[in-house]
């Protein structure tokens, strides 16, 4: 049994139903989806300040269950990606890394779909550090917040299909990402009306961590994704000092040790 963690970094749980639905449609017989909610943190994530906060939580749901075969960060923005990295040798998938990937092997260009225009300069960011210039044609907002999505309606999704027939029309892109995990449930709906691949980071991060696991791939832990070094941290993030204990034949910090 393949046992893949879904961290929702942000603190709504609806949200993290849809997702959880939508990866357990997609996951092989063999593994199990394990999704949670941080349990502290911004209601949404939709900028970058929510996104640094955001990152504690998601760390705290990594450490509460050190053991899973692979993690996925389940927001677009993929919050402590690196970060997440450094703590485990499982491998960690963000869904905006994996669905910018995956397009990639379906089609020569694509467009993302995503929520607020703030939100939208945050995944041309993320366009750039993946190195998807190339491919990526353009990034575009629905101006729907990240909390509107969370029971998708008419209105949801009439305003991101429309979205998506503009990028089709004015970007000739070959495909659609979907720039929130919130959109994970409006892809059976898109996926009818539109006739390029839509792709959705949740599932398309399950299917590539299950690639991965089932491949024999580990996380590297040589150079900046090597465990975090202990140190002491203080105030109130103290208990966010990575330890050390022996395991292994090397020093391996445990992300579960302090609390
Ligand atoms: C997101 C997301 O996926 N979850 C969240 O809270 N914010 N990202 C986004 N691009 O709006």
């Amino acid at each position: 049994m393949m046992r893949i963690k879904l961290i929702n970094p942000n603190t709504s749980s609806a949200m993290t139903e849809a997702m959880a639905r939508a990866a357990r449609e997609v996951a092989s017989p063999g593994t199990r989806i394990d999704a949670v909610t941080a349990a502290s943190g911004p209601a949404s994530i939709e900028g970058h300040y929510d996104e640094a906060i955001s990152v504690i939580g998601l760390i705290d749901q990594m450490r509460a269950d050190p053991d899973a075969d692979a993690y996925v960060i389940a927001c677009f923005g993929d919050p402590g990606l690196l970060a997440a990295r450094e703590l485990t040798e499982a491998p960690v998938l963000g869904i905006a890394e994996a669905a910018m990937h995956t397009a990639t092997f379906l089609a020569t260009s694509f467009s993302v779909v995503t929520t607020l225009d703030r939100t939208r300069i945050i995944s041309e960011a993320l366009v750039r550090n993946y190195g998807m210039q190339a491919a990526c044609r353009r990034v575009r907002a629905t101006d729907l917040p990240v909390l509107e999505l969370e029971e998708p309606g008419d209105r949801v999704n009439e305003i991101v299909f429309a979205e998506c027939l503009r990028a089709l029309d004015q970007d000739r892109c070959g495909a659609i990402v979907l720039g929130c995990a919130g959109m994970a449930g409006l892809v059976d709906y898109l996926r009818a009306r539109l006739p390029v691949p839509v792709i959705d980071g949740v599932t398309a991060a399950v299917k590539i961590a299950e690639a991965l696991v089932g491949g024999g791939l580990r996380t590297s832990k040589h150079g900046d994704l090597a465990y975090p070094l202990p140190k002491a941290y203080s105030g109130s993030l103290a208990a966010y000092a990575p330890s050390v204990r022996e395991g292994l034949g090397e020093q391996r910090p445990e992300i579960h040790a302090a609390r």
